[in-house]
């Protein structure tokens, strides 16, 4: 008995996530009411083996946190500084792995993203940050994807200033963009790059922001049914950070809730129509006057046009000496697909490969 009604409920639960991810199949009750309360995840109910009744509320629970946990679906749960692994210990980990919509009241830290991480993560100006997205808390296997699935879109990274970053509410800060990755080339997007990428993104924090608490939003924008307005599947998780820096900028913010429309470009988009660009939603990247960040593989609209080989030298150089010019530092990127930094390393790091888009002094 018990047995047959758990069989019911996994088929429904599993049907919430396929409505979730088919918005045209959203308006049915059931998988509605299902998907209005997710439960927390790890959430626990201690079965009472002589009530039947919590019985089949433990059932439920167990049910019900699996469906949170759904393949494909993501959240951003770990973090780096330079190179070293932070583990969870400054994110504020989202309640569940399901989507949020663009306009929802939940979009600046996701479902539970008030709560407090362990603690706050010590950065400079001029890190290189990276953050981990996998699909199972606590998983970080790289055989399985980040984010699974067909679940195509850009990676997009903010920061806000705030007051502390262990109380701050996401909702009421002001946020301004530090990277992004879109369209890479044809059926290749930030999110394949991630996947590619054990799941990390890499960003610099912009050298010349001015120090202290922050938060750092960061967010994938699956497009896989963006083709409807209220489509788009967003995945973020905030990062508490203190800042240490010499600089005084205070770039200009936008809101989340807020900073996204239904109807913007890069949320309501056909990811199987034609097209050969993709404009990354919300304001420009902000990157302090230094080298664009890292990750950012081309710009946000990218056209994924064959480049033109560059004309033949007129003159011949006349000394086989290293041209002199800007050396990228420990960490900083030194090559990779549409980067047009420096390539060379200053002593002693060495110009090391990660992937096609990105290779990085180490
Ligand atoms: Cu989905």
């Amino acid at each position: 008995m018990v047995y047959v009604l758990a069989f019911g409920l996994t088929r429904r639960a599993k049907d919430t996530h396929y409505s979730y991810c088919h918005p045209e199949r959203r308006n049915i009750p059931t998988y509605k009411r299902f998907f209005l309360s997710p439960p927390k995840v790890g959430s626990v109910v201690e079965p009472n083996p002589h009530s039947l009744t919590s019985m089949k509320l433990s059932v439920l629970a167990a049910l019900l946190a699996s469906a949170t946990t759904i393949n494909a679906h993501a959240t951003f749960q770990q973090f780096w500084v330079n190179g070293k692994d932070q583990a969870g210990t400054c994110v504020r980990k989202p309640s569940t792995n399901n989507p949020v919509g663009a306009t929802q009241a939940d979009m600046a830290c996701n479902v539970g993203g008030n709560n407090p991480a362990p603690s706050t993560c010590a950065v400079n100006a001029g890190d290189t940050v990276s953050v981990e997205m996998h699909q199972q808390p606590g998983d970080r296997t790289c055989t399985t994807e980040a984010i699974g699935g067909n679940h195509d879109g850009p990676t997009v990274i903010y920061l806000a200033k705030v007051d502390n970053a262990a109380t701050a509410q996401g909702a009421s800060a002001g946020w301004f963009k530090i990277g992004q990755t879109g369209l890479v080339r044809t059926d290749y997007w930030g999110t394949d790059v991630m996947n590619a990428n054990c799941g990390k993104v890499d960003v610099k924090i912009p050298l010349d922001i001015a120090p202290g608490d922050y938060l750092l939003r960061a967010e994938v924008i699956a497009l896989h049914v963006a083709g409807s307005v209220g489509g788009a599947q967003l995945y973020m998780s905030c990062f508490q950070l203190k800042i240490n820096s010499a600089g005084k900028a205070s770039p200009p913010t936008v809101r989340f809730p807020g900073a996204y429309s239904p109807n913007d470009p890069g949320i309501l988009f056909n990811l199987y129509g034609s097209y050969s660009t993709y404009t990354v939603p919300g304001p420009a990247v902000y990157t302090g006057g230094s080298a664009p960040a890292p990750p950012s593989v081309p710009p946000s609209s990218t056209t994924p046009t064959a480049t033109v080989p560059p004309p033949p030298p007129v003159t011949t150089p006349t000394s086989a000496t290293v041209p002199a010019g800007p050396q990228a530092t420990h960490f900083q990127q030194c090559g990779g697909s549409g980067y047009n930094g420096p390539t060379v390393c200053a002593s002693p790091y060495k110009c090391t490969y990660s992937n096609d888009w990105y290779s990085q002094c180490l």
